[in-house]
Formats: C-alpha cells, structure tokens, sequence
C-alpha cells in the first residue's frame, strides 16, 4: 500500500517539510506480557493481581479479563514475522512474573522457554529484543503479603529479575527495568482504578517507594549478569502547565501535579533524593516513614537511557471552571487541583487531548536537566475507533495523523540538541488496556479477538515506510 505522506496532517495543514532521523535511530514497538500473551494458566502460570482484579464485577469494562487478548503466547512467531516485514528494528515487550516465578516463588522451566524462544526468533528476525522486568503484573500471592507496599516485594521482584537477566542476559539488547511506576502504585493503590483496586494513599506511597528500590535492586542484578547491556528505565512523564502563569494557583496546582506525575521518579533516580516540596506535601501519607538509610542510592544507580512514555499534556489549575475536571491526584492530597480541558483540541478515543508539542517540550526539559542521559521514546499511541471495511482495510488515517505529529514533535527536540535514540509505538498490536478492556484499540496491527486473525491497518504500513526511509521527504 502506499502513502501519501502529504495528507497525514491531522490539522489539515500539509505536511510539507522533510522529517529525517539520525542514522542509527531505533525504530520499534512496544506491547507488555499481560495485555497481549493470553494463555493466562499455561505451563504453570499463576495469576497476577490483574487476574484477580479482573474478576471483579466493574472492574474492568465489558468484564474483560486477561483471555484472549492477542494469544501472543502461542503466535508470537507469527507476530515476530510480521514485524520483520515492517521492518521494525526493535520489539519492547514485558516478561510475566508469574509465568517465571509462579506465585513469586522458585523458577519455572517452561514460563522462562518462551522469553529464550521469543528473543532468539527477534535475533534470528533481526529485531533488537528491548526486554522489561516489571510492566503492573505482580504474583498475586505476593499482593496477598502487601504487594509494593511492603517492602520484601522489592527484594522478591530483585530475586525475580536475577532469574530472567542470569537467562536471557547473553541476548537481551537492552534492559528496562520497571514500565510506569506512577500507574502501578498510584493507580493500583491510591485511586484503585487498576490492580490490586486498593484505595490507601499511603500504600500508594509507599508502594512508589519500592518500586524505585525494586528498580535499583535489580539494575544491580543487570550489572552483574549483563554488564554490556545497556539498562534504563521507563516513566510516563507530562508536560504540566499552569493554565493562567500568572494565577499563583494555578501555579501552585501545576508544581503539585509536576510533583506527583514526574519529579516524584526522575528526581530520585537521577539527582539522588526525593525533591523537598513533595517530602513536604507527602508527609501526612509517610513518604519519609518508609524511606530507610541507603535506599537514595541504590535508587539512584547510573542509568544508560531513560524511557520517556508520552500522551499527553496537563494544563492545571488550583480552582474549579468551565471544562475542567478534578485531576485525581485528591487521593494523595492535591484535592483542589484541576484539568482544564480543551474543548477545541483533537482527542483520541481515550478522551486525552492531541498535543505533541507536549512531547518535544518533556524531551527538552530532560536534556536541559541531563544533558548526558540518552533518551528514548519508548511508548506513544493512540486509540481511534478502527472501522473494518468491507474489504477488509483499516483506513485509520486519525492514527497516521497521531503518529505523524509526534514523530515531528521528536524530531523537533533532535534538531534542538536532545539525544533522542529510538522511538517505539505503542502499541504494535490492539490489546487488553487494562480497565478498559478490549474496547480501546491501540494497535498498528488490527486483532480480531474472536478469530485472532491479524491486520496491519494503514498506520502499519506508513510506519513501515517511515522506518525504511528513517523519516519522510
Ligand atoms: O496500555 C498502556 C500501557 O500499558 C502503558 N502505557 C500507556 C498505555 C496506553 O494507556
């Protein structure tokens, strides 16, 4: 199929100009094992806490749970063929700690064989396997002795990571060691919106703080077993902007949600300590109760790249108006804090506002920040409402728009200096969006979940271009 690049500009406005990447940059795509594997009881499998979330009634839309999602599982040759004929140079997938280590106990032969048959089909392919320990799929049986509130699960999940990178550390190219720890502790512990469903601030907090040791733990682990190997980590940062600067309010609404969504990760990680404000602010949800001499440096291990996972924008303010609506950080404190929404700005079908600018902005605040630290794009997409035709073709040209935007927006950020190494759409195939089940569809690969017959959609093959090109003209 063939694109015309001229008229992927979702504003209208024609996209005129070339769009050249540097050479060497890594073009890939991103899913995680929960979302696409399946065969959730297979080969010794035991559930994780969305398994068990899922199973209760309102949790997720439609009652969907882990079965079938894209049967990745038993497909993944498949799957890998089909990203070698997009010409994908990197593939971000999660391994299941409850396929490796079932119910976070010893090591299970058979869920560790398919991580070793999926990397060296990606080799054999060609695909740079970018391999994650941790995207929100804990063994349940660990939830049930605290999960990441309690701190022994840091030291289960370093345990975990031991098995998988003494494995697959001969082959893996790159090491990621947590996937958005903002979600996991603040969405599973403190709004309960995805697992466990619990609503305790300051587990949430708590939970944060494990995470980030968790994450140093076993960036330790990858240093012994796979010292080569490149190894970073993965946030979902925001561009956060007072709606009126000149309102101190407004101001202060947007160093909170700043705090909370993005300095609350990078901080520690990078600087070596939680920033002073947000000790502050958390105090009465006992941030500093859990934080135990040493910690602040095994958070701060060195890092080879960070991942940057971005959607979209805030804009925020400290009152209530028209369009806004309350920003959700009320569960750790910031009640009065606002999203104001743009009525006239584009949305995807998870209701978040278009705003790639957004994403050149966070690239360059970090480069600003850590002008030494090599970026990546390690997660960027959209969810459209996919209409199949009759022919069988899936015209998403909202998705190509999405696309086409952000990859500007990144390369913007190059021309100004970031080093920006790779870019990974998310995702490479439709699949379980946690709360929201199957309805959401993400994916430059179209899964009809019944037949689990796949169909790259129209974005696929522009993306496919794109990557052969390494860019457009
Ligand atoms: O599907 C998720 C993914 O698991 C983590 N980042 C955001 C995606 C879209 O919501």
């Amino acid at each position: 199929m063939s694109v015309d690049h001229d008229r992927v500009d979702h504003d209208g406005v024609r996209e005129q100009t070339a769009c050249r990447f540097p050479p060497g940059f890594v073009w890939g795509a991103a899913t995680a094992a929960f979302q696409v594997e399946g065969a959730t009881t297979a080969d010794g499998r035991t559930d994780s806490v969305w398994d068990a979330f899922a199973r209760q009634p309102g949790a997720v839309v439609g009652g969907d749970t882990g079965e079938p999602a894209a049967d990745h599982y038993r497909r993944f040759a498949d799957d890998v063929d089909l990203m070698r004929q997009l010409g994908l140079g990197a593939y971000r997938f999660s391994l299941a700690w409850p396929r490796i280590r079932p119910d976070g106990g010893a090591p299970n032969p058979a869920g560790l064989a398919f991580y070793d048959q999926l990397v060296d089909s990606l080799l054999e392919a060609g695909i740079q396997p970018w391999a994650t320990l941790y995207h929100w799929d804990l063994p349940q049986t660990l939830e049930l002795d605290g999960g990441w509130a309690n701190r022994a699960t840091a030291f289960k999940f370093a345990e975990y990571a031991e098995t998988v990178v003494s494995r697959l550390g001969d082959r893996v190219a790159t090491w990621s060691t947590l996937n958005e720890p903002w979600c996991a502790a603040m969405l599973g512990y403190a709004s309960g919106v995805h697992a466990p469903g619990r609503t305790e601030p300051a587990a949430a907090v708590a939970a944060a703080h494990h995470l980030l040791l968790g994450h140093g733990l076993a960036m330790d682990v990858i240093r012994r077993h796979a010292p080569e190997t490149p190894a970073g980590v993965t946030l979902n940062l925001y561009d956060v902007e007072p709606a009126d600067p000149d309102s101190p309010g407004d101001v202060e609404a947007a160093r909170r949600i700043d705090g909370l969504q993005n300095r609350l990760y990078v901080d520690p990680l990078l600087r070596g300590a939680y920033p002073e404000d947000l000790v502050a602010d958390l105090a009465p949800f006992g941030l500093s109760d859990v934080v135990r001499d040493g910690d602040a440096e095994t958070i701060a291990a060195p890092l080879d790249w960070l991942g940057v996972n971005y959607y979209r924008g805030y804009r925020v303010s400290g009152a209530p108006q028209l369009g806004s609506e309350p920003a959700g950080a009320e569960w750790v404190g910031a009640r009065d804090v606002q999203f104001i929404r743009d009525a006239t700005a584009p949305r995807t079908e998870s209701g978040w506002e278009v705003q790639p600018a957004g994403l050149t902005e966070t690239l360059l605040r970090l480069h600003r920040d850590y002008p030494r630290l090599p970026l990546y794009v390690t997660e960027n997409g959209a969810a459209y409402p996919d209409v199949v035709r009759d022919d069988g073709a899936i015209a998403d040209t909202d998705r190509i728009a999405f696309l086409s935007s952000h990859l500007r927006a990144a390369n913007d950020a190059i021309q100004a200096g970031v080093d920006l190494r790779g870019y990974f759409y998310w995702s490479l195939l439709d699949n379980f969006e946690w709360a929201e089940g199957y309805a959401k569809r993400f994916g430059l690969i179209h899964v009809d979940y019944r037949t689990q017959r796949r169909t790259p959609k129209h974005s696929a093959h522009w993306y496919s271009q794109v990557i052969a090109a390494n860019g457009w003209d």
